[in-house]
């Protein structure tokens, strides 16, 4: 289990900081969302499901795409606006699919794929199937109104669909104390009568167990839809490859107990070191091959320009 997780978690740092390496170069055509820090959460997670089971994720979505196994060749052909990419060069980073995989879609308009989630949920209720579905949503993406709509309709139909917040503490550059009376985001699941609980550690395993027993609960149809709060914290800037200690919205003070939780050396340091090192070469190979494609791979011919997009 350990050497599942430390892949994953290995793979998703090493991927992102060579996105990060990589972006002053102007290879990569779309704005960046890095996940550097909250790997845990998509981790935990997504080993938690079952492979028919599906997700929805926000514009920072890098580790929720790899998490649940999407293909990383498609990914960073995505990044570079080539015709090889997951969404053909058109969506970027923010705009992540992997059918097969389960990656129902990311979307860049913060709270969009929360109501995309609910009705996926709803047609596999309707249909009777028994897999799942998986909303992941920021703390800001509480703040839209659809995400109260999203979560009664939820409770109401008790539809099989776990919401996973992912609370960095921040929207951009404002904290949720200067946006929420109460810090309390599980409350407003509970308001609808639905179960919630707040993991406050930013711990791989705790999140994992949690979110299996979600997945038990609903699969064996004990409860309908489930609330999970993961405290976390972003390392990098809102948007872009580096830190932003600099602005003055945050302090390094703030994030040192973040940085010290490191997660990919925690879960790492529960393995020997043949072992570890093995998986790190394998995936630093893999990655290498993925952005040599990447680079080589055509853009999307001009005859393309306005398929698939609304105009
Ligand atoms: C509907 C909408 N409103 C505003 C924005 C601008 N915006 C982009 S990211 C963001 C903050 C979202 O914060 P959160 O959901 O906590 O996600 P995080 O960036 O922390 O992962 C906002 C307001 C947007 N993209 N879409
Ligand atoms: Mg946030």
């Amino acid at each position: 289990m350990y050497e599942k997780f430390y892949r994953s978690l290995y793979r998703i740092r090493r991927v992102e900081e060579r996105i990060a390496e990589v972006y002053p170069t102007d290879k990569i055509k779309s704005p960046v969302h890095l996940s550097i820090g909250q790997e845990a959460v998509s981790v935990g997670v997504c080993e938690a499901l079952r492979p028919d089971d599906v997700v929805f994720g926000t514009y920072r979505s890098h580790a929720l795409f790899l998490a649940k196994g999407g293909n990383l060749k498609a990914m960073i052909a995505e990044l570079y606006g080539k015709a090889t990419g997951a969404a053909r060069g058109k969506g970027g980073s923010m705009h992540l699919i992997d059918l097969e995989a389960g990656v129902l879609g990311t979307s860049a308009v913060v709270g969009t794929t929360i109501p995309n989630a609910v009705g996926y949920a709803y047609a596999i209720k309707y249909r009777r199937e028994n897999r799942l579905v998986v909303s992941f949503l920021g703390d800001g993406g509480t703040d839209e109104g659809v995400f109260q709509e999203s979560l009664n309709f939820a409770a109401l139909k008790k539809l099989p669909i776990i919401f996973i917040c992912e609370n960095n503490g921040y929207a951009i550059h404002t904290h949720q104390r200067l946006r929420h009376p109460a810090l309390n985001i599980c409350e407003r699941a509970r308001v609808v009568g639905m179960p919630a609980e707040r993991i406050e550690d930013n711990d791989t395993i705790r999140i994992f167990e949690r979110v299996k027993n979600a997945v038990d609960l609903i699969a064996n149809g004990a409860i309908g839809p489930h609330f999970l709060e993961c405290m976390t914290y972003r390392w990098k800037e809102h948007v872009g490859p580096n830190e932003d200690y600099q602005l003055g919205y945050r302090s390094k003070d703030e994030a040192e107990p973040w940085i010290r939780n490191d997660q990919v050396i925690k879960i790492g340091a529960l393995l020997g070191e043949k072992e570890k090192r093995a998986i790190e070469d394998a995936v630093d190979a893999e990655i290498a091959d993925a952005f040599a494609c990447a680079d080589a791979d055509p853009f999307p011919e001009e005859s393309e320009l306005f398929t698939d997009v609304f105009k």
